[in-house]
Formats: structure tokens, C-alpha cells, sequence
């Protein structure tokens, strides 16, 4: 088959609108992280390095350039970061100064992240402090980019140390940030225990659809059959096409519902449905296509299907 005749170019959305996507309760995170923030010295802002473009919240905009800002591009493991100088160079043009990639499953690169903070606020001419101020950061970023994983690595690296200790209860701190976790001794630098929760920026439907794939939307919002869907498309257009070496297709395929019916017949994923025919009614075996749907969007987002970038 050629590979062109797998391209659907440009993805039909089909008139979506993103509104949807926004769950109402998140604009009401912004206001209360805008209060947190003022007390944050450094902002360590996760996002996932296969959309280091896409998703993040513009709400940062205000603060870059005030307050020291760390970029870190965590599941490094599941994005292909052939386009790294490409990436650097645009988000630099966004102000973003310091970039790290994380994995924080196998632990890679967390060590740098302290000293990284560290020489964040020493070359950042408006961080005028009094001599040996205590330094609070917070992780911050969109839902599911692995903030909480990271806090708990931040943890897992610092607390190892026996010095670095658990502290809370200041007042005027509110309950939900009322732990912090000593993360360097000089200068002394705390992290506060629970990351900040920021709604994704989703200028328009493909950006959308990338932030679904990541799983940075809830499922439902968007619909699963059209995140496999527009999987497929992405895979097939990439191309990465390690989808059919992993539930052992022919060869690759630009129709969903081909792909679903040969992923269900390999899963042993089928359903029983009752057929009405002027013979009678007879039961008929069909494709699970919502089960086949959610494992091929799994197996992605577990990196079994290849590395990819989206942006
Ligand atoms: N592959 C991979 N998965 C990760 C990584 N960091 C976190 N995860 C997974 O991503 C999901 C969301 O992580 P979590 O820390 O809860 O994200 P949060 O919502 O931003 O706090 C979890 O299933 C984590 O196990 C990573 O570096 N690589
Ligand atoms: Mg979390």
C-alpha cells in the first residue's frame, strides 16, 4: 500500500467546538492559584514533552519575566525528541528560558531540577532578596502531565537525604498547600506538597485533540471513538506505525473502524447482539468497538505504540 493513500490531510473535524471540553470548575483553579503563585518565588511548570507547545496555560504569560520560571517536559520517555533544537527555539521566543526533560517512572533527570531552580533565581535581576531567604516553589501545569509524580520523585530524591525534613502549618497558608518538603539546604529551598491545577489552553479543535491524546482532557468530554480516531490519523501521518507490529496487523490502515474490528477480533473482544430478521430474531457476534477503542488509546498513552511528538 502506498503511504500516501493512508493520509488523510488536513484531519476532518467535523465542526467541534471546544467549549465542551472545558470543565466549568477548572476557571476557578486560575483565581485561586493566582493567589498561591504571589507567594511562590520559583514556578516549576510541568507540561508533557510530546505537546511542548500545545496545552499550556497562557495564565503563565504574566508571570514570566517577574518570577524565575523552570519548564520541565516531563514523560520525555514517551516523546520522540529528535525535534528538541526546533522546540527550544520556539518556546524561548515564548520567554520559556530553562527547559528540562523528565521521566519521573524510571527517575531521569530529576536531579537536575533543584539545581536548575537554583540557577533560575540567582541570574533573575528582579529576585532581589535579603541574605539567605527561605525559597518556595511550586509545581504547577495542566491535569495528567505527571505533576504529582514529580513532587513525589522531588520527595522520594530529597527526603532520602535524612536532613531534608516535612514541614507545615504556616499561617495564611491555605490547607491545601499547607505542606512543604525542604528540597535544598543552601539556599534553602521548600516545595510545596500538593501542585498547582491549571485548565489547558485549547485555542482550537487540533490542539484539542492532542491535549485528548496526552489524556489531559477527560475522555468522555471529547468521546473516545473520535480520540481513536484521530490517533490513527496522527500514527498513520507521523508515521509511526509500530500500532500494527503491536496487535499484529497486515499492514497499516487509514480506516478506523477496519483497525477497531481487527483490534476487538485480537483482544477476544467481542459482544453478542440480537439481530431482528423476518426469520426471527438470531444472535449475531459483533466487534466491542468501544473496548478495542480504549485499548488502542491505553497502549498509546503506555508508550506501546511508539514515540511520537505532536507538535
Ligand atoms: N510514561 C510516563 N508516565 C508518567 C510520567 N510521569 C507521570 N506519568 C504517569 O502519568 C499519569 C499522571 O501522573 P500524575 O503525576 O498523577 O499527573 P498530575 O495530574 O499532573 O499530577 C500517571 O499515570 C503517571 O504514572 C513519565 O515521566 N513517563
Ligand atoms: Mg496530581
Amino acid at each position: 500500500m502506498r503511504l500516501s493513500s493512508l493520509l488523510r490531510f488536513p484531519y476532518d473535524f467535523g465542526g467541534r467546538e471546544v467549549v465542551h471540553w472545558f470543565p466549568g470548575h477548572m476557571a476557578k483553579g486560575i483565581k485561586q492559584m493566582r493567589a498561591k503563585l504571589t507567594k511562590v518565588d520559583c514556578i516549576v511548570e510541568v507540561h508533557d514533552a510530546r505537546i511542548p507547545l500545545s496545552g499550556r496555560n497562557p495564565f503563565f504569560k504574566e508571570y514570566l519575566g517577574i518570577k524565575p520560571h523552570l519548564l520541565i517536559l516531563n514523560k520525555m520517555d514517551l516523546a520522540d525528541l529528535s525535534h528538541q533544537n526546533r522546540i527550544t527555539s520556539q518556546l524561548r521566543k515564548q520567554e520559556v528560558g530553562k527547559v528540562i526533560y523528565t521521566d519521573c517512572i524510571q527517575e531521569e533527570n530529576i536531579k537536575q531540577v533543584v539545581p536548575a531552580i537554583v540557577e533560575r533565581i540567582k541570574c533573575n535581576p528582579r529576585f532581589h532578596r535579603e541574605e539567605n531567604p527561605e525559597i518556595s516553589i511550586m509545581v504547577t501545569g495542566i491535569p495528567n502531565v505527571g505533576k504529582s509524580s514529580l513532587v513525589n520523585s522531588l520527595r522520594r530524591i530529597h527526603l532520602r537525604k535524612g536532613k531534608a525534613s516535612r514541614v507545615g502549618g504556616e499561617p495564611g497558608i491555605t490547607r491545601s498547600v499547607l505542606y512543604k518538603i525542604q528540597v535544598s539546604e543552601n539556599p534553602l529551598i521548600y516545595l510545596f506538597d500538593t501542585p498547582g491545577v491549571l485548565s489547558p489552553h485549547i485555542e482550537n479543535v487540533e490542539t484539542g485533540m492532542k491535549l485528548a491524546l496526552c489524556g489531559t482532557i477527560l475522555d468522555h468530554l471529547v468521546g473516545e471513538d473520535i480520540i481513536a480516531d484521530y490517533l490513527l490519523y496522527t500514527l498513520n501521518n507521523y508515521p509511526q506505525h509500530r500500532y500494527v507490529q503491536h496487535y499484529e496487523l497486515e499492514r497499516p490502515c487509514s480506516d478506523i473502524e477496519t483497525v477497531l474490528k481487527k483490534i476487538a477480533q485480537r483482544l477476544g473482544k467481542t459482544q453478542k447482539v440480537k439481530a431482528i430478521t423476518g426469520t426471527g430474531d438470531v444472535n449475531i457476534t459483533i466487534p466491542n468497538y468501544s473496548a478495542a477503542a480504549y485499548d488502542f488509546i491505553r497502549a498509546f498513552r503506555k508508550g506501546d505504540l511508539g514515540r511520537v511528538a505532536l507538535d
